[in-house]
């Protein structure tokens, strides 16, 4: 590797990293085209998760790129607050287009982070707003990853994620179970057909706490950072309907989900079931510029608006400097129009079976306690090495990339979410490297 390739490495300190290891193992990537990084040491590695889940249509795509050169001669920053940019509309009504019916109105981030942060405080606002100013208890799910910011943090449900922080989270927040339960479920194809009865446990916590005092439930409807859960048959459709009957808000944390993961333009469309706030991140423009959002059902949007303070004043205190960003926003425009004019979502729904193949495939290698796999994603959790969490997962990353894939690990589990532009063929070889990487790292 190049010298200068890592200068500056003693002055970083990166996020959701071992440092002290990185440091002695540098992974500098220093070109991306398409499905492929290469190294700054020179190894060129196929991009099994898509960036960070965030560039389902390859790098460096030349009309994205187009798009940002012009948005940035022609406005490359526009405030945020009592204005707005046309790029900026563009996007909002293209997002509500693919949106699920009944959701139309957009508010822009930065990140999922802050998108999730978001639409907690829309939805406590909302009550609020209707006279219900004691629905405050926002409700997450074990498991469920919505970010770092303090309000996704305390709904997250990923134990790492918050135990250093221990009881500094937002108060009043409480958790309904996971929905990942090996013994019924294991190997499952897409969908479990058990559990849907698991979002009765959202009842136990109506009745601890009175459904009086609960603004929201927030869920990934396929928990991606986890190691990819897809719901079980009927759980969401279960879900809304106890939030419906108690007056609770649905929020469906869409990140990773959202753009053509799921092979549809959000998981809802997949699964059949609207929530009332929706939260999107990443995709939206193919991670070459940070943008998030929330997407607010029309009801909520016209209750902030019928508020009885005058027509002058805020409905809702909150927004970012970068709201809607232009430069983001023409990314989004731009990666949104590739989506549309090139059926990618059709193509997502014609490479879903192959990857499943591809990791169920690995079924029966000793040391491979399940695979699960739900639109262009799966996760595969490997039996660790005693004592030893999570080393054998790095293990595998390490010899991923010699073998030219980038994988994505998380305790002893593997996840993969190639970009939708892969053929048939690099999803196969993948399978074959994952293939080899459980054998050769056999405990
Ligand atoms: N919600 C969900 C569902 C996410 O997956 C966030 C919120 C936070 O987004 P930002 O933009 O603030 O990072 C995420 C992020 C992984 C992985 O390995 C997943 C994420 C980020 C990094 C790694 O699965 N998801």
């Amino acid at each position: 590797m190049p010298a200068d390739a890592t200068q500056g490495l003693a002055n970083s300190w990166l996020p959701f990293t071992p440092n002290r290891y990185f440091k002695t193992r540098p992974k500098v990537l220093a070109k991306a085209e398409g499905a492929y990084y290469t190294l700054a040491d020179g190894r060129r590695v196929f991009d099994c998760l898509s960036g960070l889940w965030c560039v389902p249509l390859g790098h460096g795509h030349p009309k994205i790129a187009e798009a940002l050169a012009e948005q940035i001669r022609t406005l490359d920053y526009a405030t945020a607050f009592q204005f707005t940019s046309p790029v900026t509309l563009r996007l909002a009504e293209k997002v509500a287009a693919l949106a699920p019916d009944g959701l139309n109105r957009v508010f822009f981030t930065n990140s999922g982070s802050e998108a999730a942060d978001t639409a907690l405080k829309m939805a406590i606002g909302y009550h609020r707003v209707r006279g219900q100013g004691q629905r405050t208890r926002l409700i997450g799910r074990e498991r469920g990853y919505h970010g770092v910011g303090f309000g996704g943090m305390s709904v997250g449900g990923m134990t790492a994620n918050r135990k250093m922080f221990g009881s500094v989270m937002l108060p009043g927040v409480d958790h309904i179970r996971h929905t990942h339960d090996p013994a019924q479920m294991a190997f499952s194809r897409d969908q479990p057909e058990w559990g849907a009865h698991l979002a009765d446990d959202l009842e136990r916590l109506v009745t601890l706490h009175d459904a009086s005092t609960i603004a929201a439930v927030i869920v990934e409807p396929m928990a991606g950072s986890t190691g990819v859960l897809a719901p079980p048959i009927g759980y969401l459709e279960r879900l809304r309907a106890i939030c419906d009957q108690h007056g609770i808000l649905l929020i469906f944390d869409e990140v990773i989900t959202g753009f053509g993961r799921m092979g549809t333009a959000f998981a809802a469309q997949r699964f059949g079931v609207t929530p009332d706030l929706l939260t999107f991140a990443k995709g939206v423009t193919n991670g070459v510029i940070p943008m998030g959002g929330v997407i607010a059902s029309d009801a909520i949007y016209d209750t902030f608006m019928g508020a009885d303070a005058p027509a002058h004043a805020v409905e809702f205190f909150h927004g970012y400097t970068y709201s809607g960003h232009p430069m983001a926003a023409a990314a989004g425009v731009a990666a949104l129009d590739i989506m549309q004019s090139e059926d990618v979502f059709a193509r997502v729904r014609e490479l879903e079976p192959i990857l499943a193949d591809a990791v169920h495939a690995l079924k029966g290698i000793p040391g491979v306690l399940d695979i699960r796999n739900s639109g262009l994603a799966a996760g595969i959790d490997l039996q660790g090495i005693p004592g030893k969490p999570g080393l054998r997962a790095m293990q595998c990353f390490e010899l991923a990339l010699d073998k030219g894939m980038q994988i994505r690990t998380t305790g002893d589990t593997i996840a993969v979410g190639p970009p939708f532009i892969s053929t048939p063929q690099e999803i196969n070889r993948m399978g074959q490297v994952l293939h080899d990487l459980v054998r050769e790292t056999a405990v």
